[in-house]
């Protein structure tokens, strides 16, 4: 499932043209014996599986080195957020450790693993979809990703902001008009509709960012 995701479209793309390079392995390939076992039931009894340390540490050891930044994505993890994606992306090589069952052995967190982290507050059966978000997330932000199509800089203000509405043509759908503004030609005023329909929009949907950005209620 992590393949295609992250080999799709613009991530595809800038993987073509050298701004990054996804590496894949299977945790099993380090599994026990003949059926290849990674997971054991957990000591002090109860239901489900744990991952086992031995099984997922020879995991990462092989794939670390030197430069790597050992992440787990799990739910108990530090909150995801754009900030944490910049720093991220500063870092030459990431590991991104996917769990499965009930998680894995906390030994491991112990012992190899760099931070861990949390997409948001709901559980997965695995941290492979969570690790495609951090990854899409980080990759748009290295130089060359986006290409002459996106420009990442972001300003401080503006970015805790949620986006001023888009349109396009046709100029009138479904008995809907575009705000006369837009086709005006007038681009101060446009820089400032854009402005307020953001603050706006912030203000209505996130209270909570519109807060953090320091808003006026
Ligand atoms: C990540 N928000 C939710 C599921 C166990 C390491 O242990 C486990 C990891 C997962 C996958 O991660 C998440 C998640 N951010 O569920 C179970």
């Amino acid at each position: 499932m992590v393949e295609p995701a992250l080999t799709h479209s613009i991530m595809g793309r800038a993987a073509k043209a050298g701004v990054w390079s996804l590496g894949l392995h299977d945790i099993r390939a380090h599994g026990l014996g003949r059926h290849r076992t990674v997971d054991d039931s957990p000591y002090g009894g109860g239901a489900g599986m744990v991952m086992r340390a031995d099984v997922v540490g020879a995991a990462i050891e092989a794939v670390r080195t030197e430069a790597s930044h050992v992440i787990l994505l799990e739910p108990g993890g530090t909150p995801f957020s754009q900030k944490v994606a910049r720093r991220l992306a500063g870092h030459a090589h990431l590991v991104l450790v996917c769990g499965h069952y009930e998680g894995i052995d906390a030994r491991v967190g112990e012992a190899l693993v760099h931070e861990s982290i949390c997409i948001g507050d709901y559980v997965l059966t695995g941290g492979e979809l969570a690790a495609c978000v951090v990854v899409d997330a980080v990759v748009r932000l290295l130089p060359g990703a986006l290409g002459n199509a996106g420009s990442t800089v972001e300003e401080s203000f503006s970015e805790s902001l949620l986006e001023y509405p888009q349109y396009t043509r046709p100029p009138e759908w479904a008995g809907r008009a575009v705000p006369e503004v837009l086709l005006s030609g007038d681009h101060a005023r446009v820089a400032r509709w854009r402005r307020e329909q953001a603050e706006l929009r912030t203000r209505a949907l996130r209270p909570d960012l519109a807060r953090r950005a320091g808003l006026e209620d």
